[in-house]
């Protein structure tokens, strides 16, 4: 019998055969149960990425996997060359839920992205009569969107830029959170649109100033841009509503009905899928989605029945068991806690966020190793979370998670921290 592979052998396996792409925490998963993952040996952690706000209905979420099994025993994949019974249903799922007219599947939450900027153009040419190649689109500096070489030609982050150029042209980069520069930049020629982040993720959870959102997209509409909101992983219950660009919205549901925000593109990927495969959209009204013609864009995996049902499920999922008023109810407790922490350590400068997608800052330089250190000693301790840019560190748990769930974890992060000696 062949010997069962240790997390040891594992990450060597990984190290010598894989790509060196990634820095991943030493732990090795084996199995995943709704907050839970374990690795090879058994241990149990508290799963505080989510996959990056993949798994936000939790790891193999019975409901999901069950979707999962039955279409794949039926039927997997058409292409687009001929219609699939799933694909219309999951269409006009997605147009009620999000309130739009239309929906584009595709994959990744990066083509999902490109998706939006490749429609961003096509309107700027057909409908708004900008010049053959004249289009330019904006972007807010710390985004995150991807790793295409369309989309990280936008990145002012040089670890995603170094030595990939040269670089895609018709980009403008404006300061994030900047309404003054906004309008400036919306006041130039041939501007298409503007895509951002509600929430800034990979720049270290960055929560634009209160209005900023709702007078973004205001300036975009009194300047007659796009604006595009990526909502890759802020989306679908994250951040205490439906999509974060609900903001303050009136409704007492995380609904979306009513949002604060209405983007006139928006984009969803990750938790589409509840995190069980690539599965992203990009949603529109007519007058925007229909400048796409047929032949112009799409992909031989995008809307294939599998993703459709998979989809559906995680999106039932959310509104039934009420992730989005958990994730808000959750992420008060959480914050107060991590605002306590504050107060005692002076390991811990601050805490920010919405819902559940939050980080603390640890009162060290970017180029420290102390938040890495400290997600080392959390996972000694039975959570999983990963810090960045060296002295951030992101919470982000499935939210699925209880009320004493949170209690326990606040418990494991507050002991760890305060024992924690650099
Ligand atoms: C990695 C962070 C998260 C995204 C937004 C599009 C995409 C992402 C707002 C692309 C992807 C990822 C990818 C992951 C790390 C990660 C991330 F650490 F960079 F900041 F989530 F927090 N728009 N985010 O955040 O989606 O093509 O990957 O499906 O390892 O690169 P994708």
């Amino acid at each position: 019998m062949e010997k069962t592979l240790s997390s040891q052998d594992l990450m060597k396996i990984e190290d010598q055969y894989g790509a060196h792409n990634y820095h991943p925490l030493p732990a090795v998963l084996a199995k995943g149960e709704g907050v839970y993952v374990w690795d090879v040996e058994g241990k149990k952690y508290y799963d505080f990425l989510s996959a990056y706000s993949a798994v936000n209905q939790g790891h193999c979420h019975p409901r999901i996997i069950n979707a999962l099994k039955e279409q794949a025993e039926t039927l997997t994949l058409t292409s687009r060359a001929f219609y699939n019974d799933k694909l219309g249903p999951y269409e006009k799922y997605m147009s009620a839920y999000f309130q739009y007219d239309k929906v584009l599947p595709i994959n990744s939450g990066v083509e999902a992205v490109e998706t939006a900027l490749k429609l961003c153009r096509k309107w700027a040419y057909e409908k708004k009569g900008i010049p053959t190649n004249k289009a330019k689109i904006l972007f807010a500096s710390g985004n995150f969107h991807g790793r295409t070489l369309a989309v990280i030609s936008a990145s002012t982050d040089p670890s995603s830029t170094t030595g990939f150029g040269p670089y895609m042209p018709g980009y403008d980069v404006i300061p994030y959170n900047d309404l003054e520069k906004l309008e400036e930049a919306l006041q130039q020629e041939n501007v298409a649109g503007f895509i951002v982040e509600p929430i800034q993720g990979e720049a270290g959870v960055f929560v634009p100033d209160e209005g900023y959102l709702k007078k973004a997209s205001e300036l975009c509409k009194k300047y007659n841009a796009l604006f595009i909101a990526d909502e890759v992983q802020t989306g679908i219950a994250r951040t205490g509503r439906l999509l974060a660009t609900c903001g303050n919205c009136s409704c007492e549901k995380s609904c979306g009905h009513q949002p604060e925000v209405k983007p006139d593109i928006l984009i969803l990927g990750k938790a589409l899928s509840g995190g069980v495969f690539p599965v992203s959209a990009v949603l529109a009204n007519d007058d925007i989605m229909l400048c796409i013609k047929p032949g112009e864009h799409g992909s031989t995996f995008g809307g294939n029945p599998l993703a459709c049902a998979v989809a559906i499920a995680a999106l039932e999922v959310i509104k039934d068991e009420q992730l989005a008023e958990n994730a808000m109810k959750l992420g008060q407790v959480f914050r107060s806690r991590m605002q306590s922490l504050v107060d005692k350590s002076d390991l811990v400068n601050l805490v920010r966020g919405k819902g559940l997608l939050n980080a603390i800052v640890i009162n060290d330089t970017e180029d420290s190793s102390t938040a890495w250190d400290i997600c080392v000693a959390l996972k000694e301790n039975g959570l999983l979370a990963k810090p960045t840019h060296g002295n951030i560190i992101r919470f982000a748990p499935p939210l699925v998670i209880t009320e004493e769930e949170i209690h326990a974890c606040c418990d494991i992060i507050e002991t760890t921290i305060l024992q924690f000696k650099k």
